[in-house]
């Protein structure tokens, strides 16, 4: 176990100089004027390039880990306690790790961390596990789709299981932790935690879904990855849950529905897509292109209005999703889905030939069909995916779940200070400033902090 002074410098240059790994390690020399007894964890946080809305549908997505991460001082403690201290201002916390740990409210920064080691406890039958106290920070924009949550959950998951001496496959590790992150209520995919822990120095991941497979994909020289803050805060942990749980229930409906059609069961859209060489056209003629009303679709599956609410709606724990009043679209999202699916594949091909151009125009029809079809876009992501192509990049869309958060943008090389210099007069300066000032004003950091780029980065793991 090293001293602090040792952790630090297993760090990159880069990461060393970074407000919130000083902060981190600032805390823990408070914490402990010995500095004894530390292991220090970072995990990244990711960007997905393309394939959006696919994973919780089994079907594939293509993120890479990025240069802004979690990082973590820790230490056991005894008798399965869990302390937990935050570098950025969050509230302390502490619990007991056990195989049924009650949550704190929802949004709580603690829920991430429970998530990770109930299931680790449960998972691995741990009768009277060892604890740990924390020092946690970073600087992954939180509710901004790069998956600060997931990225903690990974974080604690690592430490947890050093403290305990378990040795996990960083795959199986993905898995276990996007299951275990569902714990704050979210029917997330699983690509996030994937990202986060499987992560290639300049390879972007092609990730095919149940099992996991990883297909490393080399970013072309000369191309750029540009990510850009819309500002607007899409926490899922809070309301944009229900959206994002909605459009899983949507794409759910869309099975069932095909599985009348076809005479098949498709339990997931990634069946349907598996059974049809053209999946897309295969949608159509089947389900309609219209919004419909939940009576009409338990009508044409033979459920009763119970059996409706309880096989599409039903959270468990007492909650349910609302039914939108303009009814649900399961024919546009799961032509999202299909189409999108094919995007990734297209995407793929085109990164390993080089074709920067092609990967661009597959971006920009992504987010179309994020926009049109999974209804997942908003008028500042539009705003921002404008600006970016207009300041040259080669192609821009909105990334994660949407409702906010960031962009991902791809550009030359010799085009990124230009690219990265109209973003932010287009709209940090302008259309920011002129129709949502107050998202300027509730900014955290800079506007470089919000504005970078990255190349793709190795995955999380534990130093010292
Ligand atoms: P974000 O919003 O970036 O955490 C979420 C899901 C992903 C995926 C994307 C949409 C979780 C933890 N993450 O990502 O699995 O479905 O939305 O592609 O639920």
């Amino acid at each position: 176990m090293a001293r602090l002074d040792d952790l630090l410098a297993m760090l990159p240059p880069v990461r060393r100089e970074a407000p919130c790994v000083r902060r981190v390690f600032a805390r823990a020399a408070e914490c402990d004027a010995n500095g004894g007894g530390w292991r220090l964890v970072r995990a990244p946080g990711r960007v997905n390039l393309i394939g959006e809305h696919t994973d919780y549908n089994g079907l594939p997505v293509m993120p890479m880990a990025i240069n802004r991460e979690i990082t973590a001082l820790f230490r056991p403690l005894p008798r399965g306690q869990v302390s937990l201290l935050s570098a950025d201002g969050f509230r302390p916390r502490v619990f007991h790790a056990s195989r049924a740990i009650d949550t704190y409210r929802k949004g709580d920064w603690g829920n991430y961390a429970k998530a990770a080691v109930q299931k680790l406890t449960s998972e691995f039958g741990l009768d009277s596990p060892s604890g740990l106290e924390a020092v946690i920070g970073g600087d992954i924009p939180g509710g901004a789709g790069l998956s600060s949550s997931s990225a903690l959950v990974v974080a604690m998951a690592l430490a947890f299981a050093a403290v305990n001496n378990l040795e996990i496959e960083p795959s199986r590790l993905a898995d276990l932790m996007a299951d275990g992150e569902q714990y704050v209520g979210t029917r997330g995919g699983g690509m996030d935690q994937a990202a986060c822990l499987l992560g290639e120095q300049d390879r972007a991941l092609r990730m095919d879904f149940r099992p996991l497979r990883i297909q490393p994909v080399p970013l072309p020289e000369g191309a750029e990855v540009i990510i850009a803050n819309s500002l607007v805060v899409a926490e899922k942990s809070a309301e944009a849950k229900a959206r994002y749980n909605l459009r899983s229930a949507e794409c759910a409906m869309a099975c069932a529905l095909l599985g009348t059609h076809y005479g098949s069961e498709y339990p997931l859209l990634a069946h349907f897509h598996a059974a049809f060489e053209d999946p897309a056209a295969a949608l159509e003629g089947v389900i309609e292109p219209r919004p419909m009303k939940p009576e009409e679709i338990a009508g044409r599956l033979a459920m009763t209005m119970g059996e409706f609410d309880q096989h599409f709606l039903d959270l468990g724990k007492g909650e349910s999703l609302k039914v939108p009043g303009t009814g649900f679209q399961p024919y546009a999202r799961a032509r999202h889905v299909l189409t999108e699916t094919r995007r990734v594949e297209k995407a793929q091909q085109a990164l390993t030939a080089g074709d920067i151009a092609e990967v661009g125009a597959l971006m920009n029809a992504s987010h179309a069909s994020c926009r049109d079809d999974h209804e997942v876009s908003c008028s500042e992501l539009e705003a921002l995916t404008r600006a970016a192509r207009e300041s040259g990049a080669a192609g821009a869309r909105l990334t994660g779940a949407g409702f906010g958060g960031c962009i991902v943008a791809l550009a030359r090389s010799e085009d990124v200070s230009s690219v990265l210099d109209g973003i932010r007069r287009r709209y940090y300066e302008d259309w920011a400033a002129r129709e949502r000032p107050e998202l300027l004003e509730q900014m955290q950091g800079s506007v470089s902090d919000n504005l970078f780029t990255s190349r793709p980065q190795t995955g999380a793991r534990v130093l010292g």
